[in-house]
Order: structure tokens, then sequence, then C-alpha cells
């Protein structure tokens, strides 16, 4: 029934959402806040920027717009090194089989992260030839929850909203899924990702037909 698939990148097709979260507590202990895996929830899906803002609410200092650039720039830096040494062994289970499931399916395949990484990371795992269109970070000017990245996947492709599956780990993902008005498929924890439409714990138990 769908004409679309929509993934999300980390956490969905590869765990690129332990490194962010690796680079944040690096910095976050540079900084001395508090940062832990359950903080580390709200930042998943959250752009960079955004992400960096709610770390530096744990603390009572104030930063100039000019040192927050730099310390997200640090955070970038540690990721960039984290994901260096990626291989298409870091793709999760599952995740070739459903691009591939999809596509046999006849459907139209985007990517939709808000990461300014995105494009390395597709080129490492060796799968930036399944998307028809990867929709371009820096172009979108704002970030999960809100809808337009994957409104934008939508109409690149040429396939209305409601007849698109977006695919997300993320609670804030989740939400910008529902409000472009599309399918959400949650990969995860059903607790969680509570508005999701369906939620499985991989993508090893990928079923299109069963949304
Ligand atoms: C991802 C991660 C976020 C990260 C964001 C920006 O979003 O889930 O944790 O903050 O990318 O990444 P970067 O700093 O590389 O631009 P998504 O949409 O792929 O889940
Ligand atoms: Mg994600």
């Amino acid at each position: 029934r769908f004409k679309a698939v929509i993934f999300d990148l980390d956490g969905v097709l590869t765990d690129t959402a332990h490194y962010h979260y690796l680079a944040w507590k690096r910095l976050a202990e540079s900084l001395q806040l508090p940062f832990d895996q359950a903080y580390n929830e709200q930042l998943k899906g959250i752009d960079r920027m955004g992400s960096l803002e709610l770390i530096l609410a744990q603390g009572r200092r104030s930063y100039t717009a000019q040192e927050k650039l730099a310390l997200a720039e640090q955070k970038n830096q540690h990721y960039q090194t984290l994901i260096a040494d990626m291989t298409p062994a870091d793709l999760l289970p599952g995740a070739v089989a459903a691009l591939q499931r999809v596509r046999a399916a006849g459907l139209g395949i985007a990517l939709a992260s808000v990461s300014k990484n995105a494009a390395t990371v597709l080129e490492r795992l060796g799968i930036t030839g399944h998307f028809d269109y990867v929709v371009d970070a820096a172009a979108i000017a704002r970030g999960k929850p809100d809808p337009e990245i994957f409104l934008t996947a939508a109409q690149a492709l040429g396939v209305a909203p409601a007849d698109c599956l977006g695919v997300e780990d993320a609670v804030a993902g989740v939400a910008a899924i529902k409000a472009a008005g599309m399918t959400a498929l949650g990969i995860g924890h059903p607790f969680v990702l509570t508005r999701a439409d369906v939620v499985i714990t991989s993508l090893a138990d990928f079923n299109l037909a069963a949304y």
C-alpha cells in the first residue's frame, strides 16, 4: 500500500547513535556537565546545535554564540574520529535486506537524516546506491520533530506523504513522521516510541506487507 519508504540513518541502518552518544559524552565531561544514556535519548534525531543546547542546559553558565560553535565543532571532531573506521560490517542486522525488499517491491527509497555526516556514513557502509534520494541536512531549516525533512524527501520522490512509510528510532523522529502525515515504523521499544504506528526491535524483523 505504500509508494515509498523513508529511512532515518542513525540508530536505524547503523549504530552511529552510539557514536553520537560517545562524542557528546566526551564533550560534556570536558565541561563537567552531567550526561548519561537516559539524557541522550532526548538528543536522538535532534540536530547538532539543538543537541548542544540541551547539554549546556544541564549547567549554569551561559555561552556566547561563538563558544557554542566551537563546542559543536569539538563534538563533531570526536564524532568524525569515531566514524572514520566504519565499514559495511557496521550495518545493523536486516538493514540491507530491508532496502533490497523495498526496492524489489518497486517502492521509492529516501534517506531523511539531519546529520551533516550522513553522506560520509552511507559511503563507509557501502549503501549510497540504494537510495533514490538523500536529503541534504544543510538545506533543512527545521530539524526533527518538525516534519520538514520527511516532507522534503517525499516531495523529491514525487510521492504523497500519506503513501510513505517513515522508519525511525528516535522519539523526535517518530513525531516528525507523524506530523508529516505518514505511517511511522519505530525501531526500538514501544514504551519509548509511543507515537509510532508499529514498533519492531530491529530491521531484522522488517516485513513491509505488515504495515
Ligand atoms: C542524527 C542523530 C543526532 C545528531 C544529528 C546531527 O540525526 O540522531 O543525534 O545530533 O544526526 O548529526 P551531525 O552532528 O553529524 O550533523 P538522524 O536524523 O540521522 O537521526
Ligand atoms: Mg535516528
